[in-house]
């Protein structure tokens, strides 16, 4: 593998309106930010990667401020100079800046993109190379949509009817506190044999545990995340009550979260969010636990910009990744994205690796100029970055 050395780094913050607002436990979302990292070798390749952050610190602790700022102050001075030879060595430079998950994501997100450009690899190629040996890359990925809280019971049956004409092979819908059973009712009612499942994002407390058993009825491929973001005990203990599988999204940020999740049984599946776990590199790390312990997986999305989105689409297209991830096409969230070319769904449900090298999509520096300004007059206060 030929190495690179890191010239620049140039940060981007944009904001794309979603096509439809996006409502989870913790609130309604009408637009993407993102902050994008643009990084430049010494042989002048460019790489990019995507901070994965909502406007509201809902999700994660991180915004698209606090990105900017640690990058700039601290990630990007220790980045730029460094010599990359091996992708995975790059987390280590920026080690002692701890947490700030999304961000460091979104920087090592870049250096992957660039090493993966400088070999003249697909990055699906290149996660495939540091995946444990014979599991090359299917150059397609199995997805599904996920739903957010509708105003209707009507409206949430309605829009699972459109995603499934659209040829969308598994339907995820987001649930709370009081819009929970009637919603998993409702439409398992109008669908009985579809892979169907519910996303809690952490509304629950372990007093709900009997309300949850009720969900064992309708047949989910899963439910994510019902209990508290920063917990693992108690998912274990509400787990040995439950027959749904739970699968854990918030909880898991490192390999070694995963490996105590494993061992308390608070887990039948991962959903491995990139960004979530600091990056590929740890990400690779989760994938290969996962294989090890038979441990049904998916990738999870954050309503991701093209670039954030290619990136987990050639993650997700490694075959130990069995169920489908939430990754959709490019018209569930925009009109038009910040790259070309745009994922189109294909046929059982699928999005395909595009051939060109690294993330395989490219930034149109038209639009990024768009989105950027439009940050900046939606919310004027902010700084330009
Ligand atoms: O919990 O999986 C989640 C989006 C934002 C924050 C959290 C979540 C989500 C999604 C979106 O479910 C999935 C997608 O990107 O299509
Ligand atoms: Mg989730």
């Amino acid at each position: 593998m030929r190495a690179f050395t890191i010239r620049s780094i140039d940060l981007h913050t944009v904001l794309l309106p979603y096509l439809t607002p996006f409502e989870t436990s913790f609130g309604a979302e009408t637009d993407k930010v993102a902050v994008l990292v643009e990084l430049t070798t010494d042989a002048g390749a460019v790489g990019w990667g995507e901070c994965s952050i909502e406007l509201w610190p809902g999700y994660g602790h991180e915004t698209a401020e606090t990105a900017v700022h640690m990058l700039k102050e601290f990630m990007a001075p220790a980045a730029v100079g460094a010599s990359v030879s091996d992708p995975r060595a790059f987390p280590a430079l920026i080690k002692r800046f701890r947490g700030n998950q999304h961000t460091r994501a979104g920087l090592e997100a870049a250096v992957w993109d660039a090493f993966a450009r400088t070999n003249a690899m697909r990055l699906t190629d290149c996660f495939a190379h540091y995946a444990p040996a014979g599991h090359e890359s299917e150059g397609r990925a199995t997805v599904g949509v996920s739903i957010g809280i509708q105003p209707s019971l009507e409206a949430t049956v309605e829009a699972a009817r459109a995603r499934l004409q659209q040829g969308y092979g598994r339907i995820k819908l987001k649930i709370k506190r009081g819009w929970d059973l009637e919603v998993a009712r409702a439409v398992r009612a109008e669908f009985p044999d579809i892979l169907l499942m519910l996303d809690a994002n952490s509304d629950y407390e372990p007093a709900d545990a009997e309300r949850l058993t009720e969900l064992d009825q309708f047949d989910l491929l899963m439910i994510e995340q019902p209990l508290s973001y920063d917990d693992i005990y108690q998912h274990g203990q509400l787990q040995k009550r439950l027959k749904t599988r739970i699968c854990l999204d918030e909880s898991v940020k490192s390999a070694s979260d995963l490996r105590i999740a494993l061992q308390v049984g608070a887990l039948g599946i991962l959903n491995l969010k990139p960004a979530r776990v600091g990056g590929f590199s740890e990400s690779l790390e989760i994938y290969r636990i996962c294989a090890e312990h038979d441990l049904p997986l998916w990738i999870g999305g954050m309503l991701e910009t093209g670039v954030g989105r290619a990136a987990n689409i050639a993650f997700a297209a490694l075959p130990a990744v069995n169920l489908p991830s939430d990754i959709s096409a490019t018209d569930r969230y925009f009109a038009a994205d910040i790259s070309e070319p745009p994922f189109v769904l294909g046929a059982g449900s699928t999005l395909t690796v595009p051939d060109g090298c690294g993330i395989g999509v490219e930034v149109q520096r038209d639009r990024l100029e768009e989105a950027k300004q439009r940050w900046l007059e939606k919310y004027p206060y902010r700084r330009a970055s």
